[in-house]
């Protein structure tokens, strides 16, 4: 009995410790201008394997979709237009979050569903959270109209995917700072450690009677 208990208790922790050493980032979004009452909330999560799942609400948007995108600057003092261009590091053209050329920042559409809620959850392996394609410092920008991506033949299809005005947009921030570095010793990588340590020397000490 005592021994499944160690064990789930182990497994439990570890579990944790795994599920918290994830980097993540926010961003709450709104129009600084007060044009709108567009707000929401969006986070980014570095997974295991690298991807970046994308989750979050948007409300008080109109019924459809609208252009998505992280924009090269974090400046929102004033208005949304201070964000700048597309997040564009590889200086290419605008596409789709699925093409092989797009801007890093391009993440397509979100969609707003009859009550002008958008729920967000998707994954992107372009962007990330460190590195050259980091995200942090940038703003997320949500426009009044649909992203074309790339494919809509207006003038500004290859450079903004002609997704109109900026309703709303904030900067992303560090949420979770994850694990900097492997911690080559039992008690050197926080309190959970410290939780294994203590309950596998319990377990060991009781198998031992
Ligand atoms: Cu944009
Ligand atoms: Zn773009």
């Amino acid at each position: 009995m005592w021994k499944t208990y160690c064990i789930a208790t182990i497994a439990f922790v570890a579990y944790f410790q795994y599920a918290t050493a994830e980097k993540a980032a926010i961003v709450q979004l709104r129009n600084p201008d007060g044009a709108n009452n567009v707000t929401g909330t969006v986070t980014f999560r570095k997974s295991d394997n690298g991807v970046i799942n994308i989750t979050g609400q948007i409300t008080q948007l109109t019924a459809g979709n609208h252009g998505f995108h992280i924009h090269n600057l974090g400046k929102i003092d004033s208005g949304c237009l201070g964000t700048g261009a597309h997040f564009n590091p590889h200086n290419v053209s605008h596409g789709a979050p699925n093409d092989t050329v797009r801007h890093v920042g391009d993440l397509g559409n979100v969609y707003a569903d009859a009550t002008g809620t958008a729920n967000i959850s998707f994954t992107d392996d372009l962007i990330d959270l460190e590195g050259d394609h980091s995200i942090i410092g940038r703003a997320v920008v949500v426009h009044q109209d649909a992203d074309d991506l790339g494919k809509g033949g207006q003038n500004d299809s290859l450079t903004t995917g002609h997704a109109g005005a900026r309703l709303a947009c904030g900067v992303i921030g560090i949420l979770d700072e994850g694990e900097t570095s492997a911690a080559p010793t039992l008690l050197a990588g926080g309190w959970y450690r410290l939780v294994i340590a203590t309950v596998a020397s319990l377990c060991l000490y009781y198998s031992l009677l």
